[in-house]
C-alpha cells in the first residue's frame, strides 16, 4: 500500500469541481484519508515548489496558488503516486490526453500560466515531504 498527497486546485475550487475530483479517486478505488480545505500562502507555495522558485512563470504560479481556497489530502492505494499522476495528465493543459482529469478540465492557457486543476506528488519521497508540510504529518 502506497499514499500519496494532492491538491485541487484554486481554479478547480472556484469551478465548482471538488465534486468531481473526489469521484474520479473514489471510482478508481483510491481511498481518501485525509482532506482539508485551505488558502495557501506565498511561502507555503514557496516551499511546495522550491526547485521552481527561479523560474519565470514562479510569480504567476504563487498568484494562481494562492487566489483563494484549495483542497489538499491524502489517498491510499497499490501504487497510488503513479496512477494518480496518470489520471491527472501532464502538466501542460494542451497536451494532457482527454480522458484524463487535466484533459478533461483544465482551460487552455490564456496568459502563458498553467491552470491545470490538480496537483500529485511525483514520487513516494515527494508525496512524505508535501504531506509533512501541508498536513503536519
Ligand atoms: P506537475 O504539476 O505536473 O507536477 P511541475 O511540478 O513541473 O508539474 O510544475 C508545477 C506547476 O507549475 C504546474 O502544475 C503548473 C506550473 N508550471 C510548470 N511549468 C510551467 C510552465 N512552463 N509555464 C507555466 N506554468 C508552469
Ligand atoms: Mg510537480
Amino acid at each position: 500500500m502506497q499514499r500519496t498527497f494532492f491538491m485541487i486546485k484554486p481554479d478547480a475550487v472556484e469551478r465548482g469541481l471538488i465534486g468531481q475530483v473526489l469521484t474520479r479517486i473514489e471510482c478508481r478505488g483510491f481511498r481518501i484519508v485525509q482532506l482539508k480545505m485551505m488558502t495557501a500562502d506565498k511561502d507555503l507555495i514557496a516551499a511546495h515548489y522550491d526547485h521552481l522558485v527561479d523560474k519565470p512563470f514562479f510569480p504567476k504560479l504563487v498568484d494562481y496558488m494562492t487566489r483563494g481556497p484549495l483542497v489538499a489530502g491524502i489517498i491510499e492505494g497499490p501504487e497510488v503516486v503513479n496512477s494518480w499522476r496518470d489520471m491527472m495528465g501532464v502538466t501542460n493543459p494542451l497536451e494532457a490526453a482527454p480522458g484524463t482529469i487535466r484533459g478533461d478540465y483544465a482551460t487552455a492557457p490564456v496568459d502563458g500560466n498553467f491552470y491545470n486543476v490538480v496537483h500529485g506528488s511525483d514520487c513516494p519521497e515527494a508525496a512524505e515531504r508535501e504531506i509533512a508540510l501541508w498536513l503536519g504529518h
